[in-house]
């Protein structure tokens, strides 16, 4: 466990070195994929809140991350106390698969605290021609027909979401399916209708895209598809 906590440490403050340095992530390639452990505190982003322009913009980053993502992480801090969990017991996985043993405040901060986390980590600077590596392909048409398909099918699930919510491809025993879920739960919650490992999540809050887009979600969804890292969704779909 000590250890464990020293690598993550150490592994952290790293990613805060290499904030500074966007380009050499680039250059890294898969080596440069973040690191998928999601605990319970905010990690910083391995890449600057302008380096996702023009899909999002640098005031909309650095708001999202800096207020809305830390609240939800404040908060479920506060409901863990509240709420005796001993979170160095129990992986943030383990609480979303039980989650309607807690109280809503939980739900939705531990879940926003997660989608977040896990949010960040899918997405890398914009690319002209942003496909998904062949492994991953092989699996959109096995499951989809075709990569079009699974796009098509996951921007109505993200511009059909009413109100508040995510999009989300989720992989099961290798299949892959797309669906979306209210407010802050996710595929991991007990209680969600949509189940699977997360692969991909797109957050359509309107504090995601309302500063450039305004009531154009359909503008961000189509700009997203230029920003998301698909080496990491390949590799979290080796899991599935
Ligand atoms: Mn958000």
């Amino acid at each position: 466990m000590q250890s464990r906590r020293r690598f993550i440490i150490q592994s952290t403050q790293a990613a805060a070195a290499l904030t500074m340095i966007p380009d050499l992530i680039q250059a890294q390639g898969v080596t440069g994929i973040p690191s998928e452990e999601i605990g319970y505190t905010q990690t910083p982003l391995v890449y600057t809140y302008a380096s996702l322009e023009p899909s999002i913009d640098a005031m909309t980053m650095e708001i999202h991350y800096t207020k809305h993502a830390a609240a939800y992480t404040k908060n479920m801090t506060d409901a863990l106390t509240a709420e005796k969990v001993d979170a160095s017991k129990k992986s943030i996985a383990e609480l979303m698969s039980e989650i309607s043993k807690y109280s809503t405040k939980m739900r939705n901060n531990a879940g926003g605290h997660y989608n977040h986390e896990f949010f960040w980590k899918s997405l890398r600077a914009p690319r002209a021609f942003n496909m998904p590596p062949d492994n991953l392909m092989k699996a959109f048409k096995e499951s989809f027909g075709s990569f079009d398909v699974f796009q098509t099918q996951f921007t109505d699930a993200a511009k059909s979401r009413f109100g508040s919510g995510w999009a989300w491809l989720v992989g099961e025993n290798g299949k892959l399916k797309v669906g979306s879920t209210p407010n802050q739960d996710n595929p991991l919650m007990d209680l969600s209708d949509l189940k699977g490992l997360p692969l991909l999540g797109l957050d359509v809050w309107e504090h995601a895209y309302y500063l450039k887009y305004q009531n154009r979600r359909a503008d961000y969804i189509s700009s997203f598809w230029s920003i998301v890292n698909w080496d990491q969704v390949a590799a979290r779909f080796i899991n599935c």
